[in-house]
């Protein structure tokens, strides 16, 4: 990766980081006097946690590379940054993948109890919910707007993106996969997710279906390309670095891209993959440097 590319998505995510802290934060504190007591706390515990932002600056930036400016979408992201978060703590809960640190921190059943961590990402669910209305209140967006976003957001968080994907995921521990189901199960869990987040930040700038449907074959793409390379940085890394435990999919028995293709092919595929979803955005005509910058740092990422 040139430098130049590397600083530029480095540069994203820094802002992404700072504005999704804040805004979070600031959810997190009137959620924590909402819900009171020790699910306050947790909420607000799994809520503000450090994470890379990596979905939050694919809004910012597919926003703006359909005409919207500056940071009006920045609540766009926080709602995907909350489907996510709650993601996060139902992932670890030991009836999934039973993990007990996440963002270099203890998992949220680990820093209070299952009980209230299974309620927690349960509260998260309709929060999101409030989070996009918040975003279109503040871009000025009207009903249908909010509406398109929100079939986005929770149909990629729903049966036939993430959950249907956990839930392939769950169902394929210990036994063997082959990479047409890993894919499935990739692009369910992981990528729906990633391509929503293309698809919010061009709803919110106003793009039309051309711009959209280019946005969401790039996130598609990516959003594959990602999980591919959580499955090589997951072989390879200390979970010092990735901040999560490194080597689960082995431990849990999990087919995988490196189990499939090797370190080398399934570094090879994910380089493949985000170049072909650069393309598709080039081949729509849409000017985008920083999705191609983070399509590189996706794929080139140290955690
Ligand atoms: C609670 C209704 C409900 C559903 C949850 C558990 C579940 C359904 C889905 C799991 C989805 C999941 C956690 C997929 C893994 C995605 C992934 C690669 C996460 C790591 O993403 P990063 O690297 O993490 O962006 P950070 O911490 O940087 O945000």
């Amino acid at each position: 990766m040139t430098l130049e590319i590397l600083e530029d998505a480095e540069h994203l995510l820094a802002e992404a980081r700072d504005r999704m802290d804040a805004r979070l934060a600031a959810w997190a504190e009137r959620l924590r006097t909402e819900v009171g007591g020790r699910d306050g706390d947790a909420i607000a515990y799994a809520l503000v946690s450090p994470g890379k932002r990596v979905r939050a600056a694919l809004v910012l930036a597919a926003y703006r590379a359909c005409g919207g400016r500056g940071d009006a979408a920045e609540a766009v992201a926080a709602a995907v940054e909350t489907v996510h978060a709650y993601s996060l703590v139902h992932d670890d809960l030991p009836c999934m993948d039973d993990d007990d640190l996440r963002r270099g921190r203890q998992t949220t059943h680990v820093a209070f109890d299952v009980a209230t961590a299974t309620r927690v990402g349960y509260l998260l669910v309709p929060v999101a919910a409030r989070v996009l209305a918040e975003a279109a209140r503040e871009l000025g967006l009207g009903a249908d707007a909010l509406g398109r976003m929100a079939v986005v957001l929770f149909e990629a968080g729903g049966m036939q993106g993430m959950v249907g994907g956990q839930w392939l995921d769950l169902e394929a521990e210990q036994r063997a996969v082959d990479l047409a189901g890993l894919m499935a199960v990739h692009r369910g869990k992981t990528g729906a997710l990633i391509r929503a987040s293309c698809e919010l930040g061009g709803i919110a700038a106003g793009a039309g279906p051309e711009q959209l449907a280019a946005l969401a074959a790039y996130g598609d793409d990516v959003g594959l390309a990602f999980q591919i390379a959580d499955d090589v940085l997951d072989a390879t890394q200390t979970s010092d670095v990735l901040g999560k435990t490194a080597g689960r999919d082995a431990a849990l028995q999990k087919s995988t891209y490196v189990q499939h293709l090797g370190v080398d092919g399934a570094r090879r595929e994910a380089d493949r993959l985000a170049d072909a979803g650069v393309a598709r955005l080039a081949a729509a005509g849409l000017d985008a440097p920083a999705l191609g910058a983070l399509a590189r740092y996706i794929v080139q990422r140290r955690r």
